[in-house]
């Protein structure tokens, strides 16, 4: 019996260290291919962060061999799962918006073997230093992995990942109020054609209010920046502007040529 409660604590103990290791290594989700973050929707761009302090080099796959990951210099990594649309086409082509140098490989698993299998590495084929895949002929319905990294940084960098079924898609915003400008805080959806509320652009210092766009009529001091100037425009108030004249206004911003010499 003692013996029993004895064994049954230590089972208790080990399956508590094993949780809280597990724990650990689930905590960043994206880490490692099992635990890989879920594109969902193909027509939409994933915002994604690899921070060096978080993101460890995933210990399951071997480096894929370009964009400076390599066996022996290997870089830590993120990784996305996303469905192969019915038409077999993948297209991956993370816009160069944030600056910075990133690698993509793209996998498939293959059950049997247990192993990831690359079916692309690309370095520099997109925008800027971004990586471009396209892949045709793939089974609709199956599951691939990408797997990205900043080449040879130790810094964190940030990207926006854009898959998917079209190899023309481009970068749209969203413009909620309708006024055709997009939301100039944004990052941006890739989507294959134009679509009912997107718009190629992202000038919109108000995606709420459908009279605040670039170029839209200004009201002067009421404290909005209708014409997304960046200020507020000061109402103009004409008279003489002209400190020393008889009939100076101080109020006046717009000299009217009315100045008296005293
Ligand atoms: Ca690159
Ligand atoms: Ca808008
Ligand atoms: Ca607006
Ligand atoms: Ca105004």
């Amino acid at each position: 019996m003692k013996k029993v409660l004895f064994s049954n604590l230590f089972l208790l103990l080990f399956i508590s260290i094993s949780d809280l290791l597990y724990a650990q290594e689930v905590s960043v989700i994206g880490d490692e291919p099992w635990n890989a973050i879920v594109i969902s929707d193909l027509n939409q761009c994933l915002e994604i962060t690899i921070d060096p302090a978080v993101i460890t080099v995933s210990a399951s796959v071997e480096a894929p061999g370009c964009a400076g990951n390599t066996v022996g210099s290997e870089n830590p990594d993120l990784w996305l799962l996303v469905t192969v649309p019915s038409d077999g086409h993948l297209f991956i082509s993370p816009p160069n918006l944030y600056g910075g140098d990133f690698g993509l490989a793209v996998y498939r698993y293959d059950t049997g073997s247990m192993m990831y299998n690359l079916l692309a590495c690309d370095d520099d084929t997109g925008p800027g230093l971004m990586p471009l895949v396209e892949l045709t002929g793939l089974i609709p319905g199956e599951i691939l992995y990408l797997r990205y990294w900043m080449y040879n940084s130790s810094a964190t960098g940030t990207l926006l990942s854009c898959a998917s079924s079209c190899n023309t898609a481009s970068l749209y915003f969203s413009d909620n109020d309708n006024d055709s400008y997009g939301n100039a805080t944004q990052s941006g959806f890739f989507l294959c054609q134009s679509s009912v509320g997107y718009v190629a652009n992202a000038m919109d210092c108000n995606d709420q209010d459908s009279f605040v766009f670039p170029g839209a009529s200004e009201i002067c001091d009421n404290g909005i920046d209708e014409d997304c100037s960046g200020t507020d425009s000061t109402c103009i108030v004409l008279g003489c502007t002209d400190s020393t004249a008889f009939n100076y206004n101080p109020q006046a911003t717009n000299d009217d040529g009315s100045c008296e010499a005293i």
